[in-house]
């Protein structure tokens, strides 16, 4: 409900753990009772700089299904409260996008727009990621492009998208950010905020003639950040990829670009049976390939086994810091040669701890 008033227990629980884990930020009982105070005659409060950066870095910490955690205090925070309006919105959007590409370097950062508060709703932005692939039916019954966008293609052509033709399996959709000032509203990504890698492979040539591309950097932008209480449903975020991400699930996955049978195909395996393992052997050609092309492309990536051992480290950290880690095993175990990574063989805590990122239902997708 967007008129409920910020949680007053909510909010005290996050300024005492910001006051905890930053022993500078001055004395907690004044800023607890001036919110408390805010809090009662606005219904809402507003957190300082400092407080949502650090809040934000927590949501990222907390986040149970994300592997890359080590660098959780490295998040850039880009303090856009002061922005609601959908061009501005689409703007920074935008200026997100060339900040956190840096020429192939990728920075981890957030873009927090203005949050709910009663009465007055907030911005949203309705795409799963701030670049992702449109999904046209075919004549024969397939799709053309990334099936998992079908849905949200459909629904921006009946705003009015046109896609460029001809279309292709890798067209870009545009931006759709809604207001209660300007309704929907959809914006063109120029080409400089949009870096792609064409996928080539170390040593099969014909893979690059399958004419695939990935983005270079994923921008989260359907979950809302929710610090203190206080919900920021405009608030896209980055990290940079870890190869399976994108070579075992986004082009191999039956519902996306199912692409294993092709390259099975090119390599000359015997498909006839399951027992040939040629799922798997096609699996980790791609995976190569992937790895190999943002690397030669100097864009920033990272492989399933190295980015295991990180996240072991910083259990580890967390761990003699005093802190529980929630984790999520069926997301932190990578889709492809799991039990070769040490994530694979342990338990982990599950509880999940605030402030957090939280997936919105209710944005289209
Ligand atoms: C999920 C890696 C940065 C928050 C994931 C997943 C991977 C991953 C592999 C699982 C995705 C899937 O299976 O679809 C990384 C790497 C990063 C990084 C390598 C490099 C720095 C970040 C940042 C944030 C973040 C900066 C937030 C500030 C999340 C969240 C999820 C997630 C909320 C769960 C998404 C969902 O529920 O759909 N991450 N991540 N990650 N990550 Fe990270
Ligand atoms: N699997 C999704 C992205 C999910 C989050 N992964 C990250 N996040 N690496 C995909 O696009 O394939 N991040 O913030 O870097």
């Amino acid at each position: 409900a967007t008129d409920e008033p910020v949680d007053p227990a909510a909010a005290a629980e996050f300024l005492q753990q910001f006051h905890a884990e930053n022993p500078s930020a001055g004395d907690v009982d004044r800023r607890v009772a001036w919110v408390m105070a805010e809090i009662d005659l606005t219904g809402t409060y507003q957190h300082t700089t400092a407080e949502l950066a650090y809040g934000a870095q927590l949501a990222w910490r907390n986040s149970a299904r994300c592997i890359g955690r080590l660098y959780w205090r490295s998040l850039r925070v880009r303090d856009l409260r002061a922005i609601r309006a959908a061009d501005d919105i689409a703007e920074h959007c935008v200026r997100h996008l060339r900040q956190a590409w840096n020429g192939g370097k990728i920075r981890p950062m957030i873009s927090v727009f203005a949050p709910q508060a009663p009465g007055r709703p907030a911005p949203r932005i309705w795409n799963e990621q701030l670049i992702r692939y449109a999904a046209y039916p075919k004549k024969d019954g397939g799709v053309l492009g990334d099936p998992r966008y079908l849905g949200f293609t459909d629904s921006v052509v009946k705003l009015g998208w046109r896609p460029a033709e001809p279309r292709g399996a890798f067209d870009v959709l545009p931006l759709v950010i809604e207001t209660t000032e300007a309704g929907v509203q959809l914006y063109e990504l120029p080409a400089d905020a949009l870096q792609e890698v064409a996928i080539t492979h170390p040593d099969l040539p014909w893979l690059a003639e399958l004419g695939l591309r990935w983005h270079a950097v994923p921008v989260i932008s359907s979950m809302r950040l929710v610090i203190g209480g206080v919900s920021y449903p405009a608030a896209p975020f980055n990290g940079w990829y870890m190869g399976t991400e994108i070579g075992a699930r986004n082009l191999a996955d039956i519902e996306r670009y199912d692409l294993l049978p092709e390259v099975a195909r090119r390599l000359e395996l015997d498909t006839s049976s399951e027992t040939t393992l040629w799922r798997d052997r096609a699996m980790v050609e791609l995976n190569r390939a992937v790895l190999h092309s943002y690397a030669a492309a100097d864009v920033t990536i990272t492989d399933h086994h190295t980015e295991s051992g990180r996240f072991i480290k910083h259990l580890e950290k967390e761990q003699r810091a005093g802190r529980t880690c929630p984790a999520d095993w069926s997301w932190i175990v990578p889709p492809m040669t799991g039990s070769q990574t040490p994530v694979f063989h342990r338990y982990y805590d599950i509880e999940q701890l605030r402030p957090e990122f939280v997936l919105d239902d209710d944005a289209a997708r």
